[in-house]
Parts: structure tokens; C-alpha cells; sequence
């Protein structure tokens, strides 16, 4: 292995949503608990179930009636998405700020890329993300570590839960090829089904099978997928997660009064925020000879809401207009220094 090896670290959070349950209400540990997506008081199926209520049989996907038939202490508590959104931002919040390059996958999903010299430093940076998960919320996780996101991936995987698992390049191949069909990322059990229709059983069966072949069964994308992971390969990069420094909106003013067009740049401004707080309000105005002046005010406090961009944007718009009385033709709002609430949209989490 070269000096300095990039490597991709998954971690995944142990039964997210039951954990986090957990964590409100301590009692709950060591009973079977079941988080559900609930239609109707005791209709649903079984989103998350701690790991005790897996062992006596309940399972992602499971309606409530079979879970309470298999179980029959379990306790069912339906979703509470906030809440779930709320531990996962702190977790993710504090694993962007001790890593530099890091993608949100899911709601208790990120990658990490880490750069180590040897098997023992994967080892130590592992434990430091999962010490990082845990500070940051007090929720157990598991990290996977490889040379690419697959690898990473099924590290993680089969070390569950509170596991850690460091596969060099090296192990790379060895470890895919002691792997079930159905325990490769994107194969699962029909793929693996279907594999098996083509005489192939094993890892090594289905290296045997030609990318044509495979991309006449599985199509032409997942086809090369197949392939090359069966091989340990998998390019897909890390997609980085920018956080935002600032919003802006402009708009042209025509013959609009200033002061009003500030009202609906506000309004605008504010829908964008999605509830993220700012302390700084700033005024951009573009004068018909394309100058631009620009004026900001750094607040007390966070504010989050509507109010406080119009009333503020209209008084820097004042203090603007008292300087001359050049013809205006753009004017632009933005909010800065900004405290992210919700790390994602509530949408980006289910993916
Ligand atoms: P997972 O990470 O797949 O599962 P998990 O965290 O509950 O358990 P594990 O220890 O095996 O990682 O999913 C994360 C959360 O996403 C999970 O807690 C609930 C939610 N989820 C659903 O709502 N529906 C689903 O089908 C799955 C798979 C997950
Ligand atoms: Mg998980
Ligand atoms: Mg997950």
C-alpha cells in the first residue's frame, strides 16, 4: 500500500429510528421496540426494530398485525420525523465539521473519506467517527471502511451493530469473494435469484459470466454494476454536501416601488430559508450604469423569520436612497451568517 492511502469510511447508524427512541426514553432498552410507519392506529409496517426485537423475529417491512403476532411484547411507536432529523443533523453537523470531505447518503447514512498510512491508523480513524456519531447525539453506529463506496458499504454491513470493520485494497478482492451473492450493494435476493437461474451461486460463479451476458439479463447500467463489483470495483465519487453561507434573491424593479419590491423579495427570501436562521441582512442595489452599492446590518440575535428581512431590508433600502437619487434597476436581498436548523430538506432524508 502507497504513503497516504485514500480510503472511504460508511458509517450507518444502528436502528435509527428505534434507537433514537431509545435515547428519549431509556426504559425502552432491552424490550423488542418496532418504530412504524402507522396508516391507522395498529395498521402499518415496521420501518426500524431494535436489534432485540429482530432476534425474535421482526423485520423492516413487516406489518404491525405479523410483528405483534411474532412478537408479542413488542412495543410499536409510530414515526416522529422531526425527531429523527433533529439527532441526525447534530450527527452530521459534527461529522462535517471534524472531516473534510463528507456526503450525507440518508437520514443515518454518510460516507467519509479519510487518508491513512496502514491498516492500524483505518482502525484508530474509524473509532474517531464513531466517537464522533456518539458525542455529537449519544446514538451507536457502524463504520465500514475501503477503498470505495461498495466496499465501504458491505465492511459495514456484515459488522452490525456498534461494528467496525477495515477492509484494505489489498483484502479487497478475498473479501468480495467470501461474500454471498446477495450481500453485494444493488444484487439483493432477486438479482441473486436470477443470477442463480444462470447457474451461478457464488462470487465466483458469476465472474465467470461475461459483461455481455450480464447486460443482456440486467440491462446495460446495472449490467456494468454487476461486473465490476463483483471485481471490488465502484468509481462513484463522493457527492460533497456544500453548506450553504448564504441566500440571495433579485429581482428588476421597473416601475415597482422599491419598498414593496423589498416586501416580496423578503417573502421570497424567507420560503427559500426553510427555517434556517440568519444573522446578517444585506441589500444589493444595481443603478441603471450597472454601480452597484451593497449595505448589510449584523443582527443581536438569529432570527428566522419574515418580519425581521422586511423591516430590515426596507431600512437599509432607506438608508440607500437617502445617499442620491440614481435610477435603480436591480435590487437583491440577502440573508447570511446563517445556523442551519435542519441540515437537509426533510425530502433529501428519504431518498
Ligand atoms: P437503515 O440504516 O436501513 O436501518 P436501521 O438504521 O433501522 O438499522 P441498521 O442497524 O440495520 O442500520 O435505515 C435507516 C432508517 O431509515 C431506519 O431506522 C428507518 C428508515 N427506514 C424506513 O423508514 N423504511 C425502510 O424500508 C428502511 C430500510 C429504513
Ligand atoms: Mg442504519
Ligand atoms: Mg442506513
Amino acid at each position: 500500500m502507497n504513503l497516504h492511502e485514500k480510503l472511504i469510511a460508511l458509517v450507518d447508524m444502528d436502528y435509527f429510528f428505534a434507537q433514537c427512541e431509545e435515547l428519549r426514553n431509556p426504559n425502552l432498552k432491552g424490550k423488542p421496540v418496532a418504530v412504524c410507519m402507522l396508516t391507522a392506529p395498529e395498521r402499518g409496517a415496521i420501518s426500524s426494530a431494535n436489534y432485540v426485537a429482530r432476534k425474535l423475529g421482526a423485520k423492516v417491512g413487516m406489518p404491525v398485525s405479523a410483528a405483534k403476532h411474532q412478537v408479542n411484547d413488542i412495543v410499536i411507536l409510530p414515526v416522529d420525523m422531526p425527531y429523527y432529523v433533529t439527532i441526525s443533523s447534530k450527527i452530521m453537523s459534527n461529522l462535517t465539521k471534524l472531516f473534510k470531505r463528507v456526503e450525507i447518503a440518508s437520514i443515518d447514512e454518510a460516507y467519509v473519506e479519510i487518508t491513512v498510512f496502514n491498516y492500524d491508523e483505518a482502525v484508530k480513524m474509524g473509532n474517531e467517527i464513531k466517537k464522533a456519531v456518539f458525542n455529537a447525539s449519544g446514538i451507536t453506529c457502524t463504520v465500514g471502511i475501503g477503498q470505495n463506496k461498495l466496499i465501504a458499504k458491505m465492511a459495514c454491513d456484515s459488522s452490525k451493530p456498534n461494528g467496525l470493520k477495515v477492509i484494505m485494497p489489498e483484502q479487497s478482492i478475498e473479501f468480495i469473494e467470501k461474500s454471498k451473492l446477495n450481500e453485494i450493494p444493488y444484487i439483493g435476493h432477486k438479482t441473486a435469484e436470477r443470477l442463480s437461474t444462470m447457474g451461478c451461486n457464488t462470487v465466483l460463479d458469476a465472474k465467470k459470466l461475461s459483461f455481455e451476458q450480464l447486460a443482456r439479463e440486467f440491462g446495460q447500467k446495472k449490467g456494468i454494476f454487476i461486473y465490476n463489483a463483483l471485481r471490488g470495483i465502484d468509481e462513484r465519487p463522493l457527492q460533497i454536501n456544500r453548506v450553504r453561507k448564504e441566500y440571495e434573491k433579485f429581482a428588476t424593479l421597473g416601475k415597482k416601488d422599491p419598498y414593496e419590491m423589498v416586501d416580496e423579495l423578503a417573502a421570497s427570501l424567507f420560503l427559500r430559508l426553510k427555517g434556517t436562521k440568519f444573522q446578517e441582512i444585506g441589500i444589493i442595489i444595481i443603478y441603471d450604469d450597472m454601480a452597484v452599492r451593497t449595505k448589510a446590518r449584523t443582527l443581536k440575535f438569529y432570527a428566522n423569520d419574515m418580519d425581521t428581512i422586511k423591516t430590515e431590508g426596507k431600512q437599509l433600502l432607506k438608508e440607500i436612497l437617502a445617499l442620491d437619487d440614481r435610477k435603480i434597476r436591480r435590487i437583491g436581498l440577502k440573508v447570511s451568517k446563517l445556523k442551519q436548523t435542519n441540515f437537509l430538506p426533510l425530502s433529501d432524508y428519504m431518498k
